[in-house]
């Protein structure tokens, strides 16, 4: 049996000739078809965690020729199952030097997140919730509009934060107040690939200009003998679900309860799109961004990104479900007019149009919901429809934010703190 080239031909050619950081060893080949494997476990792996097949087009025939040398029926993922290894596929295109992946079959990746090894807690940066998946034991939310006071606390307290690919932007760091710039008593690692990006405004301690595949390809290979386990990565995941799980908020119409409805109602690779406004918080706070990419929601902050960024996720072959919420108002204006102004509101009452009707003249399945039941019954209806589908969501202005901030009390308080 050949698959057409040796490991020692491959290594030096991986990832352009560079360092070989994968961990790979070269396994003679009686060695890796275990005569015996438990595939119910393989195929459970392979159920729960569809992302671990990553299959281009490429890779079908040779995926059906490795399946045939080893006396499959089918192409790598059965091959895969068939086996008791991980197999992944390269190739080499005309005139091109190096290895590239065209497919893989991964069933325990679970082995590839050291955090989860260390049970160091992991939050996600501003509007970067599907890097690290909610259902990991060690997810610990997100850092973004609106935080988990818990979760500031604890980023507050740490002796060690690693900023691992993300920018250390206003949003994620509370205002550039947690962690502060120079963090005294504390120490700052950042990797991120960008030079310019690595101590531009935070003092580091230690900065490691490269990848996230190559950061992520040389923490895996952390020694388990080395690890000293940490509970902090359990306690903070209980915090952030905790936080993340909505209680009735009495609203007529209760944001988070729709969220949790179509935590429900749809497929768990969902991807949510939105543009700034209070609104996303709902979504940014109880809805799991499980998928990868699961979250399309612009980091600078621009309003009017949602739709054009949900017609290109529907290029790309998904169905689409408009989520208009509709407060009668720029709300975030009005809560930061309230806050710092209060009582004093200028220009951010929206005269808006009947989204519902607005949508049917497009020619989409449009209905209004006024109520939690309505919104349900709404998404229920549309999950059995195709082509766009839009809900108009009537919301209470007066609740102001997913944090449960009102505009009575936010008044109360700045004309207490006057
Ligand atoms: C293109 C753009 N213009 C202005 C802003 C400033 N801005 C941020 S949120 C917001 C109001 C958003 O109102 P809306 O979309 O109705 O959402 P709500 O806050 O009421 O939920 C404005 C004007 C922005 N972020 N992007």
């Amino acid at each position: 049996m050949s698959l057409g080239f040796s490991v020692d031909t491959l290594l030096p050619k991986a990832r352009g000739g560079g360092q070989l950081r994968m961990g790979l060893v070269k396994l003679e080949e009686h060695e890796w078809l275990d005569p015996a494997p438990v595939s119910a476990e393989r195929a459970e792996s392979f159920a729960t965690w569809p992302q671990g097949v990553p299959l281009t087009p490429e890779v079908d025939a040779p995926g059906r020729d490795l399946a045939a040398m080893l006396s499959v029926e089918g192409a790598l993922p059965e091959a895969a199952l068939a086996t008791h290894e991980d197999l992944c596929l390269l190739t080499r295109r005309e005139g091109e030097e190096v290895y590239r992946l065209i497919g893989a079959a991964v069933a325990w990746p679970s082995d590839w997140h050291p955090a989860e090894k260390i049970g160091l807690p992991v939050a996600t940066a501003f509007r970067r919730q599907d890097a690290i998946a909610p259902s990991s034991p060690v997810y610990a939310g997100n850092l973004g509009y609106g935080p988990n006071p818990k979760l500031l606390e604890r980023v507050r307290s740490a002796d060690l934060v690693i900023a691992v690919g993300a920018r250390l932007g206003e949003a994620t760091t509370d205002g550039y107040t947690v962690p502060t710039l120079e963090h005294p008593g504390q120490t700052l690692v950042h990797i991120h690939p960008d030079p310019e990006e690595l101590g531009r405004v935070y003092r580091t301690d230690l900065a490691m200009c490269c990848s996230m595949d190559e950061f992520a390809e040389c923490a895996a290979l952390w020694e388990d003998e080395a690890i000293i386990p940490f509970d902090a990565g359990a306690e903070a995941n209980a915090e952030w679900l905790a936080w993340a799980t909505p209680q009735p908020s009495g609203a007529k119409i209760d944001l988070g309860m729709c969220v949790a409805a179509m935590r429900e109602a749809l497929p768990a690779d969902t991807m949510i799109c939105n543009g700034a406004g209070n609104f996303a918080g709902w979504w940014h706070r109880y809805w799991r961004y499980e998928a990868y990419p699961g979250q399309l929601a612009p980091t600078c902050g621009a309003m009017g990104y949602g739709v054009p960024a949900a017609v290109a996720a529907s290029l790309a072959g998904a169905s689409l479900i408009v989520v208009v919420v509709d407060n009668g108002a720029y709300g975030t204006i009005r809560m930061h007019q309230e806050r710092e102004y209060p009582g004093r509101v200028s220009a951010t009452a929206l005269a808006n149009p009947d989204f519902a009707k607005l949508g049917e003249a497009y020619g989409a399945w449009s209905v209004r919901a006024e109520t939690t039941d309505q919104f349900i019954a709404a998404l229920e209806d549309a999950k059995g429809r195709s082509g766009i589908r839009l809900i108009h969501a009537l919301t209470d202005l007066e609740r102001i934010a997913a944090s449960g901030a009102t505009i009575t009390a936010l008044r109360a308080r700045a004309k207490a703190t006057a």
